[in-house]
This record gives C-alpha cells, sequence and structure tokens, in this order.
C-alpha cells in the first residue's frame, strides 16, 4: 500500500485544499493529513477561525483522507514519514523546495494551485 502525507492547518477549507487533497490521494493508495494543533498555528504565527477540533473533523469527513493526524511541531516529520511507513511527502508549491531534506526518506512532490483564495481572503 503507498502511502501519503501532506501538512497544514486546514482552517476554513476550501476547493483548493479540496483539490491538493484530491491530487495528494491520487498518488498512493492511502493519504495522511497532518493538521496543525491550534498551539502549533501559534509558532507558525497563524490563527485559525476554527478550532483543531473542528478543523480535524471536517478533513475526516472528506473522501480522500483516510487518516487525520496532530501536527504539533516544525521537527515531526521525518519521525512521521518513518514511523507511518510514508512513501511521499507531498505539499501545495507554496512550499516549494522548503522540504527536500525529506527526499532522504521518501518522494516529495509540490503540486501547483493557483493559490487564487487563501483563508486569509475568506475571513475577509
Ligand atoms: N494550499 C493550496 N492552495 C491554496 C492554499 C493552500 O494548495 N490556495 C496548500 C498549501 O500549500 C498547503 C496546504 O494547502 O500544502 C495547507 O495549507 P494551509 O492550511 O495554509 O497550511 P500551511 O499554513 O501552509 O501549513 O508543516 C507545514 C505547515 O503545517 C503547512
Amino acid at each position: 500500500m503507498k502511502k501519503v502525507i501532506t501538512y497544514g492547518t486546514f482552517d476554513l477549507l476550501h476547493w483548493e485544499h479540496i483539490q491538493l487533497l484530491k491530487k495528494a490521494k491520487e498518488l498512493g493508495d492511502h493519504l495522511t493529513v497532518a493538521i496543525s494543533t491550534d498551539e502549533f498555528n501559534e509558532l507558525k504565527h497563524k490563527s485559525s477561525y476554527h478550532s483543531y477540533k473542528n478543523r480535524k473533523s471536517v478533513l475526516e469527513a472528506i473522501r480522500y483522507v483516510d487518516e487525520v493526524i496532530p501536527e504539533n511541531c516544525w521537527e515531526q516529520k521525518k519521525e512521521d514519514i518513518l514511523k507511518n511507513n510514508i512513501d511521499v511527502f507531498v505539499m501545495g508549491n507554496s512550499w516549494k523546495g522548503e522540504f527536500d531534506f525529506l527526499k532522504e526518506y521518501c518522494d516529495v512532490i509540490y503540486l501547483n494551485s493557483t493559490e487564487e483564495i487563501s483563508t486569509t481572503m475568506i475571513k475577509g
């Protein structure tokens, strides 16, 4: 079974998030999403409208998502990949190049998105 992982806050889910999750799932058979906890969001200087609990339940309702785990820190990716036997790490191209160090452990793919939408824009 080919396992894929991606990371993010996924607040106020919009169609570009869905596109990313759909394309990520198409790269394998199982998609794990590591969703930023409220505490980690503070570290990212990012406030989310919805709580971790609510953002997690929304993601779990999406057909492309097989498992949701917490993202507590920047440094957990290598351990997550090894512990969960991940084959492919995927992020939107807003992160292009940032996680190339993970190529030692799995494939690293940055997916194009028009980035037309941002949660901040939706919040208004
Ligand atoms: N994304 C996208 N298009 C958008 C907005 C976001 O493709 N219009 C992608 C981002 O590139 C990311 C994912 O959707 O891969 C989640 O985006 P956010 O929820 O904004 O998460 P982010 O703040 O990028 O946190 O350790 C990684 C971080 O947790 C990523």
